[in-house]
């Protein structure tokens, strides 16, 4: 059977790609319903060589829809997630709306697809989708926590400017001709610099983007012990976020065998060759739907703390490629 799929926030980077990417995976849809805000009414999505034209979200348009993507943004989501569900779709909501929510799952199919799905085996009708730099991190700490025990992770992002949508975007380009606007859009100039400022900041003195990937990480794993000591980054690049971690366990590993189990785990791409300056970079992982990690080493104090570099392409394995991939796990179950 094929399926009625809304994508809420079609025009955006992230729900242009969705639709690309239940086109490029073969995802069978029945009919494609691009959803957007007043602004976008009108707009054209391409899906499968058709134009479909953009519509403003009802509780009319959601009747009949299967699977309902949602990228525009948490009030949105908050607007129109119950609206979606209760006219019998499943949501699944690229925002931070419901993350948090304890009867939410948040899920990344390669960590805990089990949350998917109710006591009686029937998929959950909002299901939430994590933070991009989040997503990447968890598909590599999930095999280390298993084998290991994580004990801390102290890690530090490289974000591209595509975190922020178009917008993010466009304002490095335009930078980086000369245009200087009179309030920039990364707080700072981000052309030729860094950002250590991500979403805003909280009384704790982490920003929000810190927080979300200490909170959903322990949802994700089910740990809530997990300790996670975060610093966010933009830098001025496309293509995908880059993450240096230093991962300390509760027990000793074998380097080779490591490697072995971060090389046969889902998800995951190892690239790990010094001698031939092989690792992953956002350039390499642009427009791919894995995450790549290299810089494979041992912590030269700690011996049981392992460092390594997490690249993914943040608008695919960080949002639109998870979202998909969760609905994969849907199918034959609606
Ligand atoms: C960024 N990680 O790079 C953010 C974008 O909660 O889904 C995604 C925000 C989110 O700015």
């Amino acid at each position: 059977r094929a399926y009625r799929v809304a994508i809420l926030g079609a025009t955006g980077l992230v729900g242009r790609t969705m639709a690309t990417i239940l086109e490029e995976r073969g995802f069978p849809v029945s009919e494609l319903i691009p959803l957007a805000s007043e602004r976008s009414r009108g707009q054209e999505v391409i899906f499968n060589g058709k134009p479909y034209v953009t519509q403003v979200p009802s509780r009319e348009v959601f009747k009949g829809v299967d699977i309902a993507l949602f990228s525009a943004g948490a009030s949105a989501s908050r607007e129109w997630a119950p609206v979606a569900a209760a006219e019998g779709a499943v949501v699944i909501d690229n925002s931070s709306a419901f993350r948090m929510d304890p009867d939410v799952p948040l899920v990344v199919p390669e960590v805990n697809p089990e949350a998917l799905f109710d006591k009686d085996g029937q998929p959950e009708k909002i299901i939430a989708n994590p933070n991009c730099s989040t997503i990447q991190m968890v598909v590599a700490l999930k095999p280390l926590h298993d084998r290991y025990r994580i004990r801390r992770v102290v890690v530090s992002t490289y974000q591209s400017v595509t975190g922020k949508g178009k917008a993010g975007r466009d304002a490095l380009e335009d930078e980086l001709s000369g245009k200087i606007p009179e309030k920039f859009t990364h707080v700072h100039q981000i052309a030729y610099n860094a950002v250590p400022h991500i979403d805003v900041f909280l009384d704790n003195g982490y920003t929000k983007e810190e927080m979300k990937m200490v909170n959903e990480t322990r949802k994700i794993m089910g740990d809530e012990g997990l300790s996670i000591s975060p610093t966010t980054v933009r830098i001025p690049v496309y293509g995908g976020h880059g993450e240096s971690l230093n991962v300390e366990f509760e027990e000793d590993f074998d380097i080779d065998e490591l490697r072995s189990l971060l090389t046969s785990s889902p998800g995951i791409i190892v690239q790990d060759d010094p001698g031939s300056n092989l690792y992953p970079m956002p350039l390499s992982s642009y427009e791919k739907d894995e995450v790549f990690i290299g810089r494979i080493r041992r912590d030269y104090w700690n011996p049981r703390t392992l460092n390594l570099w997490i690249v993914a392409d943040n608008l695919r394995k960080g949002a639109a490629t998870n979202a998909v991939q969760i609905a994969e796990r849907l199918l034959g179950r609606l």
